[in-house]
């Protein structure tokens, strides 16, 4: 194992490589500690490499058992053998073939990357670079290579043999329980997608027809007795098939299409070609054991790795600093994937919430950095929400920036002149430029500076001549090495409202709009500043700015409160009526967080509630919609609001205070509305039936808070007798929130019943690390010995550690210490056995920085006892030390 920091890469010294491997012939004997590994490399020198330099490959905790060259067994003083590496002293000038045969202990591997064991299966993990810790080989994404694999496996203990493209050939070993399978990829593919999948596991199997009428074979993979629960991801899978048909022109392209769910898995899931490996999570639904929220979040990641066939796979990146070209690109593609099977405007504003809350908070601290960044000690921390989620929002800007059409013939170009490459977003960007005839230079800042821009707007109405002034001007804050920024391209879909909300027409005075522009309702930011005047103004008009949130920055724009109620009752567009509300409570939280630091009472304004109170009243039309809206601004979308000096504890308090008097206020109606909302017919997760379930949840949620004690009754009823798990946890949620025998007595009665099924425990896991009342930290730690947690399942520690550091800001940043000091202990602790899920779980304090400085030196101590612990793995190391810089 390595330790403690390591080299930095840089992208200035990418090199392309100096040996290419054409095919790779795998051979696996599967066996559950001894794996025996043999690897046939057909190498040859690259011809715009160096000639004659030595060939070194990649290794990470490996025993080289033989090593053969053409035939002949290496001597010793041909080469060099470590477990970290293979060097080859004076590789043939002409094509050779390397065998290589190394032993492999998947059962000890707790890294969870390479090959191991999951439950009683064998699988594997190779993206970033795992792949070398199964082989030697070139680890980097540049080396393509078409791939044979034979695996061979006692049937008890591994009926089931998979790998990635075509199945070849299968058969069993004569005179033994032994059998094999063969599979052949004909798409020449980096290591990071190879995969490979032993085990006893149960199956479904369903059939696409391609648009040009190719039949592939469709099968899922679960733990045996799980079948029923994956019919939805079937669904979900088909439905991505036809999609990525209609919507981008791309068809699938081998005879069959796999999928493994194992239920320990570093991240969510993995897109090997044609052998996509998931977390368990984002694979098994039923009504009883899922949430609509899972159940929608099974939609995204089975249509994201999907979608990855062709953006990542099929073309992919040159190095790991060109994440984003197959990450952000992905995401944004199952955003567009979800906003077409469920509501465009909700799925929009879900987002953004994301973006906001990981990636913003990300962006503005010290672990911020650029969505193509140009330095990394260790590559698994950068599948950060600035990689995926800016990265997305930067592809969605290009596409409003040139047009819907210009960005489908750009994106066909790509796929027409990439296919089959491992390339640049230079490479990507220029596909763009040639599609629109543009430049697009400036556009591609958005990759190489950091920081979220922040959109300063000014107003001045003249009413002698009926015009409203509007300054525009950018910044953006220093990021760490970046002091300086040049302005980027800022996209701002625009409107202008009446007092009556009706739209009005946009009148640019002077020209000072582009007719394209007053055309389209978008104002191109690409300076510093820009002064806009539009006239035929009868009064003050409300000004709708960042439509559809329509770039990644921060709005500071005066508005007051008659202002936003207009926008929250009438904006057309729907992601600024939500957006509206945001700010409106935004506004009075700010007011009541600086009164309850200087001792007063939280602050209130009954305009709000009225304004919220017409939201109810329409909430049918668009039950999602108005659950939205109705769940006010988190915790910590309120520590990025305050921005520096944050007291968690005020900011809690302000929040419930308000969330009380708003319940309060509006209890008749949430109530009718709760009963009104009740459904009777059988669970389905469609999205317009999960919309009902979210709203009515949202009102009990909300009624609760101001009305305590007739709220938790109705929580215990729903609690008893929810027939689906959506309904089971909000009522969970809303009792959980009172501390008491109530509180204990529901959360046993949910694990009795469901005590059999790891998934479920872990929203119980998760509920109560949540929960920001002072005895959470003593909870946690013994919930900690209980037989049902594992430090070693990542999803154990997500669900308990995980939700307390990321989602209990109260008990996480409490006044004496203790919840930086046990997250840091479980970090360290953890390190030793899974480094990635360890420097996964200590980005938690990527805000610590903008606390006030009572909390700020806790968390300091925290962050350096984990960075002066001895024998730290690069990957903690990496963000200890990044978080301190
Ligand atoms: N590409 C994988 C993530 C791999 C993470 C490696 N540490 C899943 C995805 O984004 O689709
Ligand atoms: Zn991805």
């Amino acid at each position: 194992m390595r330790t403690d920091l390591a080299q930095p890469v840089r992208l200035a010294d990418y090199r392309v490589p100096d040996y290419l491997i054409d095919t790779v012939d795998l051979d696996v004997s599967l066996a559950r500690t001894a794996t025996r590994v043999v690897s046939r490399l057909a190498i040859r020198p690259n011809p715009l490499g160096r000639p004659g330099v030595p060939l070194v490959l990649d290794g990470e905790d490996l025993v080289a058992k033989r090593l053969v060259l053409d035939g002949k067994k290496l001597a010793a003083s041909a080469h060099r053998v470590t477990p970290d590496g293979f060097t080859l002293l004076k590789p043939p000038e002409t094509p050779f073939v390397l065998e290589i045969e190394t032993e492999i202990d998947p059962t000890a591997n707790l890294r969870l990357m390479g090959l191991y064991r999951s439950g009683s299966a064998y699988c594997t993990q190779c993206e970033a670079e795992g792949f070398r810790r199964i082989t030697y080989f070139l680890d980097r994404p540049d080396v393509l290579s078409v791939y044979t694999v034979r695996i061979e496996a006692d049937r008890a203990d591994a009926a089931i043999l998979l790998s990635n493209g075509n199945p070849r050939k299968a058969g069993t070993i004569a005179g033994t329980d032994r059998h094999f399978a063969v599979w052949h990829d004909p798409h020449p593919k980096p290591s990071y997608l190879f995969a490979l999948v032993g085990g006893n596991l149960g199956s479904i199997h369903d059939t696409f027809t391609t648009e040009s009428g190719r039949a592939v074979a469709l099968g899922i993979y679960v733990e045996p007795g799980k079948e029923d629960r994956a019919h939805y991801a079937m669904d979900a899978l088909k439905r991505s098939m036809r999609w990525d048909e209609t919507a981008f022109g791309r068809e699938y392209d081998l005879d069959v299409f796999n999928i493994v769910a194992v239920s320990d898995f570093n991240m969510g899931a993995m897109e090997n070609k044609g052998l996509n490996v998931f977390n368990d999570k984002y694979v098994l639904a039923s009504p009883e054991t899922a949430t609509d929220g899972d159940y929608a979040g099974i939609e995204t990641v089975i249509a994201h790795e999907y979608f990855h066939n062709w953006t990542g796979n099929r073309v992919t990146c040159r190095d790991w600093f060109q994440l984003c070209l197959k990450e952000g690109l992905t995401v944004f593609r199952d955003h567009e994937f979800s906003a077409d099977m469920r509501s465009r405007a909700v799925r929009r504003i879900a987002d953004v919430r994301t973006l906001r809350a990981q990636q913003f908070a990300e962006d503005a601290g010290p672990l911020a950095h650029n969505v193509r960044p140009d330095t990394y000690r260790e590559i698994n921390n950068f599948y950060t929400a600035t990689i995926y989620e800016k990265g997305a929002e930067v592809i969605r800007m290009l596409k409003v920036l040139i047009g819907d059409d210009a960005f489908r013939r750009g994106m066909d170009l790509y796929f027409e002149r990439c296919d089959g490459t491992a390339t640049t977003i230079e490479v990507f960007l220029s596909m763009f430029e040639e599609a629109a005839g543009r430049d697009l230079a400036q556009f591609a800042r958005w990759y190489h500076q950091a920081g979220t821009p922040k959109l300063h707007v000014i107003l001045d109405f003249d009413d002698a001549k009926g015009e409203l002034l509007i300054e525009l001007e950018q910044t953006c804050p220093v990021t760490p090495g970046q002091n300086h920024k040049e302005p980027f391209v800022v996209p701002i879909a625009f409107g202008l409202l009446g007092s009556d909300g009706s739209a009005l027409p946009l009148q640019p005075v002077d020209g000072c709009l582009s007719e394209d522009e007053a055309a389209r309702g978008l104002i191109i930011l690409d300076e510093r500043r820009r002064a806009l005047r539009f006239g035929g103004l009868t009064e003050r008009p409300v000004t709708s700015f960042l439509r559809g949130f329509s770039a990644p920055v921060r709005l500071d724009a005066e508005a007051d409160d008659e202002q936003l109620a207009v926008q929250m009752a009438f904006d057309p567009d729907s992601f600024n009526r939500w957006q509206a509300s945001q700010t409106f409570a935004v506004g009075l939280l700010l007011v009541s967080i600086a009164g309850i630091r200087s001792g007063r009472a939280p602050y209130y304004d009954a305009a709000y509630d009225q304004a919220m109170q017409k939201v109810l009243d329409d909430a049918e039309q668009d039950p999602a919609f108005a659950a939205l809206v109705l769940s006010l601004p988190g915790e910590a979308d309120m520590a990025r609001e305050v921005g520096h000096d944050v007291d968690p504890g005020a900011i809690h308090v302000a929040r419930e205070a308000l969330k009380a008097k708003l319940g309060e206020a509006l209890g008749d109606s949430l109530l009718s509305l709760y009963h009104k909302l009740e459904d009777k017919t059988p669970y389905s997760p469609d999205a317009a039936a999960a919309g009902r379930r979210s709203l009515r949840n949202a009102a009990l949620d909300l009624y609760a808070a101001g009305n305590r004690l007739k709220g938790n009754v109705l929580a215990q009823a729903q609690f008893a007798a929810a027939a689906n798990m959506t309904d089971k946890l909000a009522a969970l949620s809303v009792l959980a929130q009172t501390p008491g025998t109530a509180r204990d007595k529901a959360l046993k009665a949910f694990y009795e019943s469901y005590k059999q099924d790891a998934l479920v425990i872990d929203k119980w896991f998760a509920l109560q690390a949540m929960q920001p009342d002072a005895g959470t930290l003593d909870h946690i730690r013994a919930l900690m010995e209980h037989p049902a947690f594992s430090i070693k399942n990542p999803n154990r520690v997500r669900s308990l550690i995980g939700a307390f550091a990321a989602g209990n800001p109260t008990q996480f940043n409490a006044a004496d210490g203790s919840g930086f000091a046990f997250v840091a202990q479980t970090v360290i602790e953890l390190d030793r056995i899974n480094a990635q899920v360890a420097a996964r779980l200590l980005a938690a304090f990527k805000s610590w920085r903008s606390l006030e400085p009572a909390r700020r030196d806790l968390a300091l101590q925290a962050l350096q006892s984990v960075a002066n612990t001895p024998g730290l793995s690069a990957d903690t190391a990496d963000i200890a030390s990044r978080s301190l810089a």
